[in-house]
């Protein structure tokens, strides 16, 4: 079975933009997936913890035979081949990548919420989001669109 997917990319160490665009032919190489779209990479503040450099993130749709679980393990897989580091929470990272929808599930696993529990609130999520599926929606949420004006005020940049 195909399944569809939406993931978030998020790099701020290093060449963050080139690192983002490398992710998204990572994604593309990913065992049974191929990439249905991308989107603008966004400049955005950082969120969180703020003492850290701007970060570079955007979103990709995936067309993939991959389970959820497994499509997971192999997007952690990706960040530690682009030297990811876990060290704080929230701190600076060389990649990102985060499951954010898959189909229309709703799960709360220790390892992986679907959706992703902040993304409707976050605008270096759902600006990238909303570029390359402005229709879509968030299953208990509601539409992408419909939260685009609560995250206007934070900063992100198309570039
Ligand atoms: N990721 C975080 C925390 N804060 N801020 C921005 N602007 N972009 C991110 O990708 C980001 C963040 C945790 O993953
Ligand atoms: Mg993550
Ligand atoms: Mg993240």
């Amino acid at each position: 079975p195909v399944n569809t997917a939406y993931v978030a990319l998020g790099a701020n160490i290093g060449e963050p933009a080139a690192t983002v665009l490398a992710a998204f032919t990572a994604l593309a190489d990913l065992s049974g997936s191929r990439v249905l779209r991308t989107s603008s990479l966004y400049r955005t503040a950082p969120v969180g913890l703020r003492n850290q450099p701007d970060f570079i993130n955007a979103a990709a749709a995936l067309e993939t035979t991959l389970g959820a679980e497994a499509l997971l393990t192999a997007l952690l897989d990706v960040e530690v081949r682009f030297g990811r580091h876990r060290r704080e929470r929230n701190g600076p990272r060389t990649l990102d990548l985060d499951l954010l929808l898959y189909n229309d599930s709703e799960m709360d696993k220790p390892h992986l919420t679907l959706p992703h529990p902040r993304l409707h609130l976050r605008a270096f999520v759902l600006r990238p989001l909303a570029e390359i599926a402005p229709d879509l929606t968030i299953p208990g949420r509601g539409s992408v669109a419909a939260w685009l004006p609560a995250v206007a005020s934070q900063g992100a940049v198309r570039l």
